[in-house]
């Protein structure tokens, strides 16, 4: 073990010894810090970007905004933290989710134990020692028992369109915005994708651009955010409220603070059901999809209802038809794709200056010197915004060289599809822990972050008392996964595949397809995760840890 009077953190040197590296200093590095900290685990964060933020220090495009309401989508381990802090907005603006993320780091002078400005290049496992030795791309080499990968869900770039080295104009992908804002005043603009981030960018892009060229693969269902600014008033209600609110997330599937609707589409009289999606509707965020029927995720014939009713809003709102029916997905039913929120979307297809091309029947070949050459001829830009997406929740971890027993490297454990025991182990990868790893659960994610970190603190508590290695066997995991099958084979969500749905793997070239979700709801994922073995699972791997040097 590390000497008891090193102060974890304060040593930049090569070879610091700590009990847990953390990689990655994002919602769920700072909560998972906090964890093992609190139980005395010493530990040390390295971060790639200089500062802390993970996925909302990237994320800095136009219109970045949390599609989760603010009141819930932060931490509540902190009881004076909800006090202090005052959202501002209903769906907090990516500046203010840094601000708040800084706030925490600082509040618990977190800082002091990361390393900023370093990208982790490698983990690898002794089996000999049960010691992991983590490598950044300063040449730094870290050795400790545990590994937390707090990589984030969102951390690679899907980049598909070739050639980017040859256009004169700006290019940049949502993820690598620079920090200085950027002036689209005038310009041609183009913005390839609209998944949540496309959705977001689309209407504020069209306000200030001369012309907007909008290039759509998938139509998505795409919500009215209806965001507001909070009142004192609302706020002091929230704060006063708050056991309420986290009892409702805990007991509500998708973590949100929404009330049960008991109501189902079948018992509900027909002539009633428009009025019940037009609530859900006019209420904006995912209360369309978790505050209107029960078996909208389960249900064909209601779900089928509540896609016509979207389709319906699209046909009333843009005024071109041929537009509107561009926009209106057709291969996959609402919520199959993950359901980004607009805030004044659908109308940005009225303005002028904004056009729609559909890629499918017009696909973009590659970047050009002045533009991007598609099937029908070159089109220009001064500024070409890719919204395309990430090779999402298993990428970071495939994309690092992790290796655990015999040398298996984790690209290799996920050759055939990323698999993990309940989003938090790797069966052959001993002590080493993920946040919102594969098969966690589809849900808003702070609270799904923080129970996971309590969840590993608790269980690498348990091996420093017993000198034991936490280790998952395959059987597990693949237990897990038939698991996370069945509540998945159980919704309307699969239709998702043939739509490119990140979910599944589906939107990266050559990914293999996995569920990558429990979508049996975060009540029930919670109540097995914290009852681990008595839902019979088991951990395994009951080694005597050898000391550390
Ligand atoms: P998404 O949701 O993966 O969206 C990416 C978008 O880019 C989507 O519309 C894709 O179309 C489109 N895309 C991807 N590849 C191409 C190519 N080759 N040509 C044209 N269009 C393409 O990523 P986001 O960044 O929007 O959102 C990620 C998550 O961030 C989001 O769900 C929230 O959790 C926050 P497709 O639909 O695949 O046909």
């Amino acid at each position: 073990m590390a000497p008891a009077n090193e102060t974890p953190g304060t040593k930049e040197q090569v070879g610091v010894d700590v009990e847990a590296i953390i990689i990655g200093a994002g919602i769920g590095g700072l909560r998972a810090l906090w964890e093992l900290r609190s139980r005395g685990i010493s530990s040390k964060v390295l971060e790639k970007g200089s500062n802390v933020g993970g996925t909302w220090y990237w994320n800095r495009y136009p219109g970045a905004r949390t599609d989760s309401e603010s009141w819930v989508y932060c931490y509540s381990f902190d009881k004076d933290l909800l006090q202090e802090w005052d959202w501002k907005e209903r769906f907090p603006t990516q500046s203010e989710m840094q601000a708040y993320l800084e706030h925490v780091a600082d509040r618990h002078d977190m800082r002091k134990d990361i390393t900023f400005g370093v990208t982790v290049t490698s983990a690898i496992f002794d089996e000999n020692a049960n010691v992991w030795t983590v490598t950044t791309d300063a040449g730094a080499t870290y050795t400790s028992r545990y590994v937390v990968a707090a990589t984030g869900q969102l951390g690679i770039q899907h980049f598909p369109v070739e050639g980017v080295e040859n256009f004169k104009g700006i290019a940049y992908h949502s993820s690598s915005w620079p920090e200085e804002p950027v002036s689209f005043e005038g310009k041609r603009v183009a913005v390839i994708g609209t998944g949540a981030t496309g959705i977001q960018i689309i209407p504020l892009v069209a306000q200030e651009a001369g012309s907007l060229t909008v290039f759509q693969r998938t139509p998505n269902f795409v919500m009215p955010a209806r965001n507001y600014v909070l009142t004192d008033t609302h706020r002091a209600a929230i704060k006063r409220d708050y056991d309420d609110v986290w009892a409702k997330v805990s007991e509500q599937p998708f973590g949100m603070a929404f009330d049960p609707v008991n109501r189902v589409l079948g018992d509900t009289e027909p002539a009633s059901r428009n009025q019940v999606l037009e609530a859900g509707w006019e209420a904006g965020g995912f209360r369309y999809i978790f505050e209107t029927f029960d078996d909208l995720l389960t249900d064909e014939e209601c779900n089928a209802a509540a896609s016509e009713f979207v389709r319906n809003k699209i046909r009333a709102i843009v005024k071109d038809p041929v537009t509107a029916e561009l926009l209106c997905p057709t291969d996959h039913p609402v919520g199959g794709k993950r359901v980004p929120l607009g805030h004044f979307y659908y109308e940005t297809f009225n303005r002028a200056n904004v056009s729609l091309v559909d890629v499918n029947s017009n696909p973009i070949e590659r970047f050009t010197e002045n533009g991007l050459m598609t099937a029908d001829g070159e089109l220009e830009f001064d500024v070409v915004i890719i919204a395309t997406g990430f090779d999402a929740v298993s990428g970071a971890l495939t994309h690092m060289d992790v290796r655990g027993r015999q040398g298996l490297s984790m690209k290799e454990r996920w050759a055939d599809g990323a698999e993990s025991f309940m989003g938090v182990m790797v069966d052959r990868f001993p002590n080493f822990f993920t946040i919102l790893g594969p098969q966690g659960p589809f849900s808003n994610n702070p609270p799904v972050i923080e129970h996971q970190a309590e969840w590993i603190g608790k269980v690498i508590t348990y091996c420093e008392q017993q000198g034991i290695a936490a280790e998952v066997s395959t059987e597990t995991v693949e237990s897990w996964y038939r698991i996370a099958k069945e509540a998945f084979d159980s919704t309307v969500l699969g239709a998702g595949e043939q739509a490119h749905s990140w979910y599944l793997g589906a939107n990266i070239p050559g990914k293999a397809h996995r569920i990558l979700y429990w979508f049996g709801g975060s009540p029930a994922y919670n109540d097995m995760l914290d009852r681990t073995e008595e839902a019979g699972f088991h951990l395994i791997g009951a080694r005597q840890a050898a000391p550390v040097a």
